[in-house]
C-alpha cells in the first residue's frame, strides 16, 4: 500500500511562501543561505515532547519533516530554491507516518528542486562557486554545521575571502512583518485562545483547582484542533499571580480570590499570548475592581496609542505613568507623582515590560533596536500589550487589603497602516467577565471534575 504524503500545504500557505523566498532571495543578493531543519526528538528514554519543525525552517519551507535542509541561492543559473530531504522508506512511515519524500516535495512544497539528503555534502561545493557569501547559522548549538564546517573550509566561493552571514538574522527581520497568511492564523489562533479563557471563566467557582481550570481550558483548545500551546499555560489562582512564570498550578482558589491565567494555543504554527484575570465567586471585591479597573485603562490607552512611528518605550512609558498615577490616588503607593516616576516605585508593582513582538514563538524573534536606536512600530508588526499590578503578600508600607492580588490582561495587537486591530476577541470589562464567571452549566462541568 502506498500511502499519501501526509503534508498538504493551502493554496494561501503555499502562496505566501512563495512570497517569502522571493524576497528572502532577494535580500541575499549574491550569497547563498543554508538552513536546517530542527532537530530530531530522540533519547533512549522516550519523547516527553513532540516534535516541533523550527520557527524559521517553517517560515520559508512549510516543511515539517526533520532531517531536512533548504538552499536558497539566488545567482544560480537554472534555479533559486532547493530543499534537502530523505527518502521515503517504509521503515521510517511505520513509526512516523508519511514522509514527503524526494518525488512528491517540489510540488508540496513548492521548491524548484529536491535532492535525496544524502546528495547535501556532494552539491553544496559545486552551488558554492554561484555565490560570494554564505548565510548560515554557526552557533555552537547547531551541531549539523559543525560536521559541515570542512566542506565550507574545503570549498571556494565565487569571490575569494567571502563574507560569512547569521541567516537567521535576515530571516528575523523578515518575520517581524507579518503577511496575509499569518495574520490570519495569529487571528484564528486568537479566536481559539479566547474562546478556551471565556471556557475557563463559565467553570470556574470557588474551591475550584488550579488544574481543574487548565484542563478545561487546553481542552477547549486542543478541542478545535490547535496543534499545541504556545507556551506552558499559567493558572495562578490568589498571591500565585503575583508569581509571573507561576505554572505548577497545583493549588485551589477560594472565595474571594482572583484567578489570572496566561495561556495561549498554536495555530498553523502562529501563537496567541492572552492573558485574563477574574473573581471565581463572579464578583470583584472593592479593592480588586479599582487595581483591574486601572489595569484596564492602562491596557486600553496603550493600545490606542499603537500606530505606525510610535515606539515601544514611550508605550510603556504611558501604562507606567497611568499605573503609578492610580496606585497613588488609591493610596497603594504614598509618594508624589514625579517621586513615583524618579525613583521608579511603580516598577515594584509593574516589574515586566508591557509588551513583546508575537508569531510564531511567543517572544517572536525580531530586533528592537538597530545600531542601538529603538525602531518604530511600522504597519505589519504584531506584538502584545499587557499591563499588571502585583502586590506582594508581606509588601512594606502597603495596606494589608491590597496585599496578594495579582492582575494581568493582555491582547495581542497588530498594528496597521491607520493604527491598529486587536486580534484579541476574549471579554474584559469588570462586569462583563463577573457576568461570565460560574455559568457553565452542572452537567458539563461534572465531566471535567470526573463526576
Ligand atoms: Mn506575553
Amino acid at each position: 500500500m502506498k500511502t499519501e504524503s501526509r503534508t498538504q500545504l493551502s493554496e494561501a500557505n503555499l502562496k505566501a511562501l512563495r512570497e517569502r523566498r522571493r524576497e528572502f532571495l532577494s535580500r541575499l543578493g549574491q550569497g547563498i543561505a543554508v538552513l536546517p531543519s530542527a532537530k530530531p526528538n530522540s533519547g533512549p528514554a522516550g519523547d516527553r515532547t513532540i516534535f516541533r519543525q523550527d520557527s524559521d525552517f517553517m517560515y520559508l519551507t512549510g516543511c515539517p519533516e526533520p532531517h531536512a535542509l533548504a538552499v536558497f541561492i539566488p545567482q544560480h543559473p537554472d534555479f533559486q530554491t532547493a530543499l534537502f530531504v530523505r527518502e521515503r522508506d517504509a521503515f521510517t512511515e511505520l513509526w512516523n507516518g508519511a514522509m514527503i519524500g524526494t518525488q512528491d516535495a517540489a510540488s508540496v512544497l513548492g521548491f524548484d528542486r529536491v535532492f535525496p539528503l544524502s546528495e547535501f555534502e556532494k552539491k553544496l561545493p559545486e552551488w558554492l562557486v554561484h555565490a560570494d557569501s554564505i548565510y548560515w547559522d554557526a552557533s555552537p548549538e547547531q551541531e549539523f554545521f559543525e560536521q559541515l564546517r570542512p566542506v565550507l573550509q574545503g570549498s571556494r566561493l565565487r569571490r575569494n575571502g567571502g563574507e560569512i552571514f547569521n541567516v537567521r538574522d535576515l530571516i528575523h527581520e523578515l518575520r517581524l512583518f507579518k503577511d496575509e497568511f499569518e495574520i490570519a492564523a495569529l487571528r484564528k489562533a486568537n479566536a481559539v485562545a479566547s474562546a478556551a479563557h471565556e471556557a475557563a471563566m463559565r467553570f470556574a467557582r470557588p474551591g475550584v483547582s488550579e488544574y481543574q481550570v487548565q484542563a478545561v481550558l487546553e481542552a477547549s483548545m486542543r478541542g478545535v484542533g490547535s496543534s499545541q500551546l504556545g507556551y506552558p499555560s499559567i493558572v495562578a489562582g490568589g498571591a500565585n499571580a503575583c508569581c509571573l512564570h507561576y505554572n505548577t498550578n497545583s493549588c485551589s482558589v477560594s472565595e474571594g480570590e482572583l484567578l489570572l491565567i496566561d495561556a495561549g494555543c498554536e495555530w498553523n504554527y502562529y501563537t496567541a499570548d492572552v492573558t485574563r484575570t477574574f473573581p471565581v465567586s463572579g464578583r470583584f471585591s472593592a479593592e480588586q475592581r479599582a487595581l483591574y479597573d486601572l489595569v484596564l485603562d492602562a491596557q486600553r490607552r496603550s493600545i490606542a496609542a499603537i500606530r505606525p512611528g510610535a515606539k515601544l518605550s514611550e508605550l510603556n512609558d504611558l501604562a507606567g505613568r497611568i499605573l503609578a498615577q492610580g496606585l497613588i490616588q488609591l493610596g497603594v503607593i504614598r509618594a508624589s507623582l514625579d517621586e513615583v516616576l524618579e525613583k521608579k516605585l511603580h516598577k515594584e508593582f509593574f516589574p515586566h515590560g508591557l509588551g513583546h513582538w508575537l508569531g510564531m514563538d511567543v517572544h517572536d524573534v525580531g530586533r528592537y533596536r538597530i545600531k542601538n536606536v529603538e525602531r518604530p512600530l511600522e504597519a505589519g508588526m504584531c506584538l502584545t500589550v499587557e499591563p499588571g499590578i502585583y502586590v506582594q503578600p508581606g509588601m512594606q508600607g502597603v495596606d494589608a487589603r491590597w496585599q496578594g492580588i495579582g492582575i494581568r490582561i493582555e491582547d495581542n495587537i497588530l498594528v496597521t497602516a491607520g493604527g491598529s486591530e486587536n486580534f484579541t476577541p476574549c471579554v474584559k470589562s469588570a462586569t462583563d467577565v463577573e457576568s461570565m464567571v460560574g455559568t457553565m452549566p452542572d452537567t458539563v462541568r461534572d465531566f471535567f471534575l470526573g463526576r
